[in-house]
């Protein structure tokens, strides 16, 4: 797939590495959304829990080779869901297309993703403060789509004391995280309740990962 995702002109360095595509995915949102759904019939989202034995808010389910899981035991990516034992869905084209377009314009050139992780969040879900470093490699970059509810995204350092500043990530938006900021800590304030016209009052995110 060629040219689907073009140049846009808002781009903000959020942080040295971290760049911020405005609208990137805007004008494919409702082919998206039919993919997430597509993904979701056949794994369908899911509250994980923690090794550390908490329920998580945000519900999630995963496309590509590799699916981010937690359970007691640990974090890992596995090759198939665990809820059936089946392979993941495979990575929608549109997916792994976006993740190119979009890692390319932010200065990653050739960036192929073989993890789609998705998350869904609903009103009063959040994500902690985290780093992602589950994968195999830290040299590639991760590409992060928000569509829906707008929410605010806070991102830190690579020390967990590191001060962090805050975005609001609105619906279509394109977050592409690599070099000095790839093991930023980050997370996702409580949803507030909202309304967005193609998810309810729901947000999607969608990260795209080489896990492998
Ligand atoms: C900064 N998801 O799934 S995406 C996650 O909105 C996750 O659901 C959030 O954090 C969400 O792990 C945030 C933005 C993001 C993703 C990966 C990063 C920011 C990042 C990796 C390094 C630094
Ligand atoms: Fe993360």
């Amino acid at each position: 797939m060629q040219d689907l995702f073009e140049r846009v002109a808002e781009t903000e360095e959020l942080a040295p590495g971290a760049v911020l595509l405005r609208g990137f995915a805007v004008r494919h949102d409702r082919a998206l959304l039919a993919a997430i759904e597509a993904v979701a019939a056949e794994a369908p989202f899911r509250r994980m829990t923690t090794p550390g034995g908490f329920e998580m808010s945000v519900a999630m389910t995963n496309c590509g080779a590799a699916g981010w899981i937690t359970d007691r035991k640990s974090y890992r990516y596995t090759a198939e869901d665990p809820q059936n034992g089946r392979p993941w869905p495979a990575m929608p084209a549109l997916f792994s297309a976006l993740a190119r377009d979009a890692a390319a314009q932010a200065g990653y050139a050739g960036f192929l993703p073989d993890a789609g992780l998705i998350n869904r969040y609903e009103p009063g879900t959040r994500l902690s403060p985290h780093q992602d470093r589950d994968e195999a490699s830290y040299d590639h970059p991760i590409v992060s789509v928000s569509l829906g509810v707008p929410a605010t995204f806070q991102f830190g350092g690579p020390k967990r004391a590191d001060p962090m500043k805050k975005v609001s990530l609105q619906h279509g938006d394109v977050v592409v995280w690599g070099g000095p900021s790839r093991l930023a800590h980050h997370g996702v304030l409580t949803l507030k309740s909202g309304e967005h016209p193609l998810t309810g009052c729901r947000r999607f995110n969608l990260t795209l990962r080489k896990a492998l």
